[in-house]
């Protein structure tokens, strides 16, 4: 499909264009820009209202800034598609997010003005701060470092220690903060009420007219700017609210709030700024959603909404016959909202991902009962391992990438103290289009080398369940249950809920000299696979193990007896992961079995919908198709149907 950009922004492939342009046209070349955003993104999918929310930003951003010589980073960088478009990528940015295509966030590889690599949140003030002392070290004096980071963003407890390791280097660094009130769902956290109050602040109102006035100035001062740094300073603050700042305690100088979206000033003021020696913050105000407006309207939906008409604005649906199975992330919801009402103590932690988790489900039906505790996956694990030692049982559902940031709070405050918290990780496995830093990959390793901890994924939706219910009967001690993104398979789903005895796997079918072992959704491929094989006189058995820790070592003991050859599949990473588990009991028991893994291999896996990373990873049913014969057929005395 092609895109037509408005007359301004055909002009544009670099920041060096956008320069020859007057501050006068800074508003119409935005406009065109937003347009752009939503032509695409309306038949490509994506984030959609943060970029924006941040259009106004970004032109200024690279209008006053001398990019990439100086060194911007985004803060999760589901808003620098405009960036993207600015920075020599405008013919590709239709490609966004598609295998082969550009990816949907920052990334080093991809551009140098792409400074660092983004998709997990709150870490641009460490990094820009990293690149500032570099610079101070290499005596680069006129190099800016800018951190732009959402209010959602900074929630986090990584964000704050960078703002307080920033706070004694007297380095370049400008940290801005896009405040506009929402995380993917509203923020949350006193931190927010305190940004509220600031912008809400009468004398915010009543200064903010008189900022540009002192600006322009400044401006006047032109290149010797720096000189009189003090000055300029004062005169800013004189005009930009004062107030006893949390900033300013951890010595930022901090200016704002001032419009996000005038484009012309925030050009000038970013200049200005840029005169400033030390770490400075500039607080914009923005619109998630900006010029579109169901999207300001529902900021929420319309944070990565999926295709849309972009004249209605209706959101389109895929067309399908039959009854649809229900995504994992809803069965959640609804099975932990059931089992809060038969069990008093169940309780809901989310850090921030009320909607991407469903969480809002139970937050809606017993809000004193689920917590969205902000960007701040350390915290919830924390949090939820403080309610546990009180008798209550947590919920506490992460995507399994973000799971990551949280590790040692796993280990050191739920696993060694053996605390009844249930993590129920959301995405686990390849999650798709958001790619590399969003793949589920490695919870099966990291998990199951913590002593105490029970690792589970279901087959289905039924088990999901199953396994949600077995998990809040007493005293089970921390019980990791991760699942996919996307839908299920059984459309009927809502069954009574039944006790898994813990590592117990079952048997799907008996088979003859070639056993699946699957752990996970994975399970359905290997039914369909069997399916398959059937009919060309392979009869492998296939076992969905249920349990990566505790394994069946019954089940084990049997299948290694009966079968001459294993193949393990899972979604999730080769090294460590649930086929590593099988090895390693195989060998302890001197089994001469042999095996073959299917899994996401050591390396890290760009984005692209869902079954075509499966299939160049190679663990989908053709995948295991091939394999079975490859192993069935390489056994001389064997032959079978073709
Ligand atoms: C560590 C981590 N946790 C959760 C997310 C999911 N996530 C992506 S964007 C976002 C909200 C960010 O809010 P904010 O920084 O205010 O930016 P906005 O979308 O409002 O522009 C969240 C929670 C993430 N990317 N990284």
């Amino acid at each position: 499909m092609e895109f037509k950009t408005g007359p301004l922004l055909a002009q544009i492939n670099s920041p060096a264009d956008l320069k020859k342009f007057s501050e006068n046209e800074l508003e119409q070349i935005s406009q065109e820009l937003r347009q752009y955003i939503i032509d695409v993104v309306s038949v490509n999918g994506g984030h959609f209202g943060a970029s924006l929310g941040v259009v106004e930003l970004t032109v200024a951003l690279h209008y006053a800034l001398n990019t990439p010589y100086d060194r911007l980073v985004w803060d999760v960088g589901h808003q620098a598609y405009g960036h993207k478009i600015l920075t020599g990528r405008k013919e590709r940015f239709p490609t966004n997010r598609i295998l082969n295509g550009i990816s949907g966030f920052p990334k080093i590889s991809e551009s140098e003005y792409d400074t660092f690599g983004v998709g997990h949140s709150s870490t641009s003030i460490s990094a820009a701060l990293g690149m500032a002392v570099a610079s101070h070290l290499k005596g680069e004096k006129d190099r800016q470092h800018v951190a732009v980071i959402g209010d959602g963003a900074m929630t986090a407890g990584l964000a704050f220690e960078g703002l307080n390791h920033a706070g004694i280097e007297n380095s370049n660094l400008l940290v801005i903060l896009n405040d506009n009130c929402m995380s993917i769902d509203p923020n949350v956290g006193a931190l927010k009420e305190y940004l509220t109050s600031i912008t809400t602040s009468k004398s915010y109102n009543r200064f903010r007219d008189d900022v540009s006035a002192v600006l322009a100035k400044i401006s006047e001062l032109g290149p010797n700017a720096h000189k009189y740094a003090k000055k300029i300073e004062k005169s800013i603050k004189g005009t930009i609210l004062r107030q006893s700042n949390l900033f300013e305690a951890l010595n930022f100088r901090y200016f704002g709030p001032v419009d996000g979206h005038d484009v012309k000033r925030l050009a000038s003021i970013i200049k200005d700024l840029s005169a400033i020696p030390g770490p400075k913050l500039l607080h914009c105000v923005t619109v998630k959603g900006k010029g579109f407006a169901l999207a300001e309207k529902d900021q929420t939906k319309w944070h990565a909404p999926g295709l849309f008409d972009k004249i209605t604005g209706e959101i389109k649906k895929p067309v399908i016959d039959k009854p649809q199975p229900p995504k994992y992330q809803d069965v959640f919801g609804h099975t932990l909202v059931e089992l809060a009402e038969l069990n008093k103590n169940i309780v809901g932690v989310t850090p921030a991902m009320p909607s991407g988790s469903s969480m809002n489900i139970m937050m809606k039906a017993m809000p004193t009962r689920a917590f969205d505790v902000g960007i701040a996956e350390q915290h919830a694990v924390t949090f939820s391992a403080g309610l546990a030692t009180q008798g209550l049982l947590p919920f506490c559902n992460i995507y399994s990438s973000f799971m990551q940031r949280a590790f040692d709070q796993v280990v050191h405050d739920v696993a060694i103290q053996n605390l009844n918290v249930v993590f129920c990780l959301d995405r686990a496995g390849l999650a798709g289009a958001d790619g590399a830093t969003h793949h589920g990959a490695y919870d099966i390793a990291y998990m199951r080398c913590i002593p105490n901890m029970i690792v589970a994924a279901p087959m289905n939706e039924e088990e999901l369940r199953n396994l949600m219910y077995t998990a809040q009967l007493p005293n089970k001690g921390p019980f990791t249950i991760r699942y996919p993104r996307g839908n299920g398979v059984l459309p009927d789903w809502k069954r009574p809920f039944k006790e898994i005895e813990i590592g117990k796997g079952r048997k799907i079918c008996d088979g003859e000299e070639l056993a699946i072992l699957s752990i996970g959704h994975v399970g359905n491929f290997a039914v369909q696979a069997c399916e398959e094989l059937n009919t060309m006189g392979i009869n492998p058995g296939h076992y969905d193990m249920r349990f990566v820790k505790p394994l069946d070592e019954v089940l084990l003991h049997e299948i290694a007896q009966k079968y001459k050859s294993i193949i393990t599949i899972e979604d999730g990473c080769l090294p460590g992961g649930f086929g590593s588990a099988v090895l390693e009991f195989l060998a302890k028991h001197n089994y001469q079995v042999q095996v073959e893994r299917l899994g996401i291999p050591d390396e890290f896996i760009e984005h692209g919908e869902q079954p075509e990373l499966w299939a160049i990873c190679q663990y989908d049913t053709a995948a295991l198709i091939k394999t079975a014969q490859k192993l069935v057929l390489a056994r001389p005395t064997n032959t079978v149907a073709s």
